[in-house]
């Protein structure tokens, strides 16, 4: 390359080959005309020796010498930026484009048929029901990126690589409902039932709800920001399957379908690093950059592409930009000197959105105007093709190039940022305004203006009732349709449930724990581990157990299982772990079974949810034991378990280190005495807060046959403590009473007594409650039974269910709930106490058979050691025996200046502070 400027300056460099740091160039800053035009000149000659190399070695020498470029820069201390900002343009330029194998003139009827369907089933659900919600927009601006899909690539069940595994846009369900219509999977009362499910003739979901719809979704997506990361641990999870010879997966892609808006969420972005450190190449996000959220533009002042793009890249993805239609690739072809490029790159999102829903001359003045050469480029088009120049995310071609490279893509997970206008097709009732996320009503007009947009065989009389349109089934739109999917493996939507059951241990297998420990003081998290380990080395269900920690193992005592099963890995372990010479080294492997999701919940969780769902995507069930801090769980990602419950998810929960008062020394961000109260509102999850190894034991493996012998669709949440103490042998005739949350664990063998106490005790305060007991038989000759609560949402939920059919059979003979049948025939007075908030037992009041008083750890937590907490939070066998002479005094059982005596003698502060409040 030959330069015409300052050759003295430049020879004094040229031949430099290790860079000497020639300095930068004398007077850089004060440019002259003359020095411009020189560099000009100089940007042209490296631009076309650029060309050169492309057109004679191609684009991998072009990359070979940018990066020798940017190596001898950065030496010299010149800061390259980082080339996140690729110019606004698609990745795929026109001359790698694919040629389109569909019948263009079918798909786009097609398509027109579910675009009109989508927007009818809104339209028509408002006009019957206003209020009722349903997005137009959504859709209209994702069709094409559906439907391309649905056409060539996404795979259904009965493939033989096996099917594609999809999260469809929440919000964009009436055009994947429309699509089953044409089908003949839903029927039009499917349609015209949309969001109204409960008329027993048969409605469809607002968004994918598994729960609600068994056979057809997979996935629930709608909380935005779930998708992105369940798909990325899903991906990964396909790759653990297949790495432990599990099950072949490897030909099946992940598909995420996302809006621009819901990037915004941080679980978004946040496992982005995750997908490409593992090399997820089975990974592919589309994201529908249709510039617009709920309320306004996403990014009115920047650009989302331009940022998407960035973030992604710099994460290590292969980034796809799909900016514009194919309308556009004339002038792209004659823009030389990249000027069509430049003002793509210059206009903001805000702008383009206003494109959108200007007239043509509006764009030629505001985009083109910009420069007379732009408005030369353009002068041969008309106002009206201006004003629809395609924008990619609608150009089928573009979109399967898009998806092609993508699927073929090696070694990086692919995203796709398809560019697209929000209420696509809308026109003046919606496309590109403000207002269209909500839009769902359009008046006759409207409904004809869409009508003739798209080409529906409608007519002028009918339009305004918005119907259904179906061609005939021996169409050849219809066979085309059914052509299609029976090429890619059947149609989708579609959930299975039919993997086989698995052949589940013997209950002895826990016999150890039935046992007791006699002498040796252990913790229920130890009990579990050792559960655990048996579990593992089951030879019908251990290798399909998938214990998962965020960074826990050793704060659980599972350092065992690092050597016993292997940590996986997808690259095995390239290094010397520094323990490698202890028994319990830190063992990394390609089959290793543990997910170590480092300091992460969310993607723990994400991986359980994979796990937990494996029956149903992949056809085998996997046991997923994910155990975590419990104070970082409910709380802190009850949404992804929210979901997991949608989505029929089975498996074991563990809260670790729980209780407010038995986690010592810890304090307040750490000390959890609310996780069971969060577990409240999860339906299909049964909560347990056991005290004694039996009691986990029998939990446990109860939990194994249900989910995965009669493959009932639950989770567990089981808490485990690390406060030690002598496991008690499990008592005769206990194990009901265990599973459905209450046993009579001690008695005092005096039915009839007036002065009868009855103790509740769970979790590690139970044996605070056997303390309180005897302080009462000793001190105070007081006749206590005791009672081990493990569950009271079991009792609970038991107990609502009663009475719900008690009141909707009345004269029938009433159901008693559990609770109230094993309180049947005592007296006197009933307290319990447990290591979570008061409101816990409060959830049973209503059928414990007297007085009945509560100790809870209502309040944040502390610093302190256990006995201090306890004091702290009122719960030690001090205040429960308190609690329980006051409730006889209350009776007339014992006097009342009693309770003052026991105040003073049990060393209790009477004005200490509430720690409700402090
Ligand atoms: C966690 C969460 N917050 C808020 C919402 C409500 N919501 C539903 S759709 C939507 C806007 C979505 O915008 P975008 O992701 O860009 O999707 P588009 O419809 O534009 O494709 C919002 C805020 C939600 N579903 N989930
Ligand atoms: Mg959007």
């Amino acid at each position: 390359m030959s330069t015409t400027r300052d050759k003295p300056r430049r020879e004094k460099a040229a031949g430099a080959s290790t860079p000497a740091a020639p300095g930068p160039a004398e007077g850089a800053s004060a440019r002259s005309a003359e020095d411009a035009a020189e560099e000009r000149q100089e940007t042209r000659e490296w631009l076309e020796s650029l060309d050169y190399v492309y057109k004679s070695d191609g684009p991998a020498r072009v990359s070979e010498l940018l990066q020798r470029l940017q190596d001898r820069a950065t030496s010299y201390g010149v800061r390259v930026t980082f080339p996140g900002a690729t110019p606004y343009i698609n990745t795929i330029p026109l001359s790698q484009q694919p040629r389109y194998p569909g019948d263009r003139a079918i798909e786009r009827r097609i398509k027109s048929y579910i675009r009109w369907n989508a927007m009818a089933m809104v339209v028509r659900a408002n006009r019957e029901d206003p209020g009722i919600g349903g997005h137009i927009s959504t859709f209209a601006s994702s069709a094409t990126l559906y439907e391309v899909g649905f056409n060539h690539f996404f795979r259904g069940k009965d493939h033989p690589d096996g099917g594609d595994i999809i999260y469809y846009q929440g919000h964009g369900a009436p055009g994947i409902y429309a699509r089953a219509y044409l089908e003949g999977r839903l029927t039009e009362k499917h349609l015209e039932n949309f969001r109204h499910e409960l008329p027993g003739e048969g409605g469809v979901s607002s968004y994918p709800h598994p729960w609600l719809m068994p056979d057809f979704w997979e996935y629930p997506t709608v909380s935005m920001g779930l998708t992105p990361l369940l798909a990325i641990y899903q991906a990964r999870f396909n790759r653990y399957l297949a790495d432990r010879g599990v099950a072949d997966t490897s030909k099946r892609k992940i598909w995420a379908f996302m809006g621009d808006g819901e990037m915004d969420e941080p679980e978004s972005l946040g496992a982005i690093t995750l997908a490409s450190r593992e090399h997820l190449d089975n990974l592919i996000f589309v994201v529908n950059c249709n510039l617009q959220r709920l309320d306004g533009p996403v990014r009115g002042n920047g650009k989302i592409i331009q940022e998407l793009g960035a973030a992604f890249r710099g994460a290590g993805w292969n980034v796809i930009k799909l900016i514009t239609g194919g309308d556009w690739d004339p002038l792209l072809a004659r823009d030389n000197d990249g000027l069509l490029v430049k003002r793509f790159g210059e206009v903001v999102d805000g702008q383009f959105q206003k494109y959108a829903t200007e007239s043509g001359d509006y764009v030629r003045k505001d985009f083109f105007g910009a420069d007379p050469r732009l408005l030369k480029m353009v002068e041969h088009l008309t106002d009206e093709q201006l004003r629809t120049l395609k924008r990619g995310g609608h150009d089928p071609e573009k979109v399967y190039a898009a998806y092609k490279s993508a699927v073929e893509h090696r070694g990086q997970p692919t995203v796709i940022l398809a560019w697209t206008i929000k209420g696509y097709g809308l026109g003046e009732s919606g496309e590109g305004k403000n207002i269209t996320h909500q839009q769902k009503k359009l008046n006759e007009d409207e409904l004809r203006a869409f009508r003739n947009k798209f080409g529906i065989p409608i007519s002028d009389e009918d339009v305004a009732a918005a119907p259904f349109y179906k061609p005939a089934e021996d169409s050849e739109d219809i066979q085309y349709l059914r052509a299609r999917r029976q090429a890619l493996g059947g149609y989708i939507p579609a959930r299975r449930d039919s993997a086989p059951a698995l052949v589940t241990p013997p209950a002895d297998i826990f016999k150890d724990m039935y046992a007791g420990s006699g002498e040796r003081e252990v913790a229920t998290t130890m009990a579990f581990v050792q559960m655990l380990t048996t579990l593992l080395k089951d030879r019908n269900i251990g290798r399909h157990i998938v214990p998962i920690v965020p960074d826990e193992a050793r704060t659980f005592g599972m350092e065992s299982l690092f050597r016993q099963v292997g940590i996986y890995s997808s690259l095995g372990q390239l290094y010397d772990p520094v323990d490698r010479e202890t028994l319990l080294y830190y063992k990394e492997a390609r089959d290793g079974q543990i997910l170590e999701e480092g300091i992460n919940e969310a993607g723990a969780m994400a991986s359980f949810t994979a796990a937990g769902t494996s029956y149903s995507a992949h056809g085998v069930n996997m046991i997923p034991f994910f155990i975590f801090y419990s104070m970082f769980g409910f709380q802190r990602i009850g949404d992804f378990i929210w979901a997991a419950g949608d989505m029929r998810c089975k498996g074991f929960l563990l809260g670790g280190t729980s209780g407010r008062t038995t986690l010592a020394g810890e304090g307040l961000q750490h000390e959890d005495g609310h996780s069971h109260v969060l577990a409240l509102p999860h339906p299909t999850l049964h909560a347990y807060d056991p005290t004694f190894a039996y009691e986990l034991a029998v939990i446990i493996h109860d939990g194994v046959e249900r989910m995965y012998r009669n493959n009932e669709q639950l989770l567990y949440y089981i808490t485990v403590m690390n406060e030690t103490y002598k496991m008690p042998p499990m008592p005769e005739g206990s194990r009901e009473g265990i599973l459905r949350g209450m046993y009579r664990f001690k008695s005092a063998g005096k039915p009839d007594a007036k002065n009868k106490v009855n103790l509740f005790g769970s979790g590690a305060i139970l044996n605070e409650v056997l303390r309180a007991q005897r302080i009462l038989e000793d001190a105070y000759d007081i006749p206590v039974d005791v009672y081990s609560v493990p569950s009271y949402k079991e009792l609970y939920t038991d107990a609502i269910d009663c009475e719900r059919w008690n009141l909707l059979h009345p004269g029938e003979e009433e159901k008693v709930p559990y609770v109230a049948r094993v309180l049947g025939g005592t007296n006197g007075v009933y307290v319990a106490a447990s290591d979570y908030m008061k409101v816990l037992p409060a959830a049973i009041a209503r059928w414990v058979p007297g007085r009945f008083d509560f100790l809870g750890t209502d309040g944040f937590g502390r610093s302190a050691n256990r006995a201090g907490l306890r004091d702290f939070f009122e719960v030690d066998a001090r205040y429960v025996a308190l609690a329980a002479l006051r409730a006889l005094a209350r009776e007339g059982h014992v006097k009342k200046s009693l309770l003052k005596d026991a105040v003073h003698d049990f060393g209790i502060d009477p004005d200490k502070a509430n720690p409700h409040k402090a």
